[in-house]
């Protein structure tokens, strides 16, 4: 990865001449946002900085093993600092602060925007973008490289978490070699993989399996070839599973094999939500969304609408 020295040896002497750092992964944060605060932030902290990270929303809980994640910050109370970097934001309002601070935008500050968002539109006064990066820790680790920066086992394990979940283990599309070197570098400097894959990986709760269970019990074949799955109200009651336990079932029901792509349809406060995934090159299941008044990307879509499920039953004569 190759990224602009002259912005890095700009970056390199603000963050050299601070004291008090702010570190801000997005709203609703994941895995490569908050890998990302925290690899800075440890970083910064070996390097006699006084960093915090700060977030609009709590972490979930399933990144306790991340070192250093005990000291974030819920809300920001203040953006009085020496330097501001912002970690993993495609645009300003993902910040969750866009409204509360505009002035962090105005480049009248030492703010540093780190991303690879191919729509990022470089909102920092200093922008590292770089949009073939699988994560932002991937980012982040080629800078504190050639800024010549620490990089403890502490650090590794934060940017490693970044690689993991944004490349799904590394079997989405986007795990590129890069991708692989950068995490066997990360492996190489002491990172806690085993903690990273039990933590985030294995940690699925029983009423979770139970609900699970219930959509690939219901999952079936349409004569068109789409694989589709429903969950109704009672089954998260009978369950006492809430919603977003069925994050991730969708790509279970969608790794059938030749199938045009799959849909789940789930009853929710007198609404259904409808989650699409492909993995036919030739569908565009933001398109179908769309029809239902929703959106998404190329592979991964989603729609809702008013009303509930209802079984349709048929009758017919065999002899
Ligand atoms: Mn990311």
């Amino acid at each position: 990865m190759k990224l602009d020295q002259k912005e890095l040896g700009a970056i390199k002497k603000a963050l050299e001449g601070a004291t008090t750092v702010l570190l801000i992964p997005h709203k609703n944060p994941d895995g490569d946002t908050i890998g990302s605060a925290f690899g800075l932030y440890n970083t910064l902290l070996e390097m006699g900085k006084k960093p915090t990270v700060a977030c609009i929303d709590e972490p979930p809980p399933v990144f306790k093993f991340i070192p250093g994640i005990e000291t974030i910050q819920v809300g920001i109370d203040h953006i009085d600092y020496d330097v501001i970097i912002i970690v993993d934001a495609g645009a300003t309002h993902l910040t969750g602060v866009n409204e509360q601070y505009p002035q962090l935008f105005d480049k009248s500050r030492e703010v540093i925007n780190i991303d690879h968002h191919p729509t990022n539109d470089y909102y920092g006064k200093y922008n590292v973008v770089v949009p073939t990066a699988a994560a932002t820790t991937m980012i982040i680790y080629q800078m504190l490289v050639d800024m010549d920066f620490p990089l403890s086992r502490q650090t590794a394990t934060a940017l490693l978490t970044g690689i993991y979940t944004d490349t799904g283990s590394f079997i989405h599309s986007n795990t590129n070699s890069e991708a692989l070197r950068i995490a066997a570098r990360l492996l190489a400097r002491g990172a806690n993989l085993r903690g990273i894959s039990k933590d985030i990986f294995n940690t699925t709760k029983i009423s979770t399996m139970r609900l699970w269970g219930r959509v690939l019990k219901n999952t079936y074949q349409t004569p068109d070839g789409v694989t589709m799955s429903v969950v109704k109200q009672k089954d998260f009651e009978e369950c006492k599973a809430t919603y977003d336990e069925m994050s991730g079932v969708v790509d279970y029901v969608n790794s059938v094999p030749n199938a045009s792509y799959s849909v789940i349809l789930t009853e929710k406060g007198g609404a259904v939500k409808g989650s699409l995934r492909t993995l036919n090159d030739h569908i565009d299941v933001s398109a179908i969304a769309s029809h239902y008044g929703g959106g998404g990307h190329t592979k991964a879509a989603g729609f809702t609408v008013k009303g509930r499920l209802e079984q349709e039953l048929r009758w017919k004569v065999v002899d």
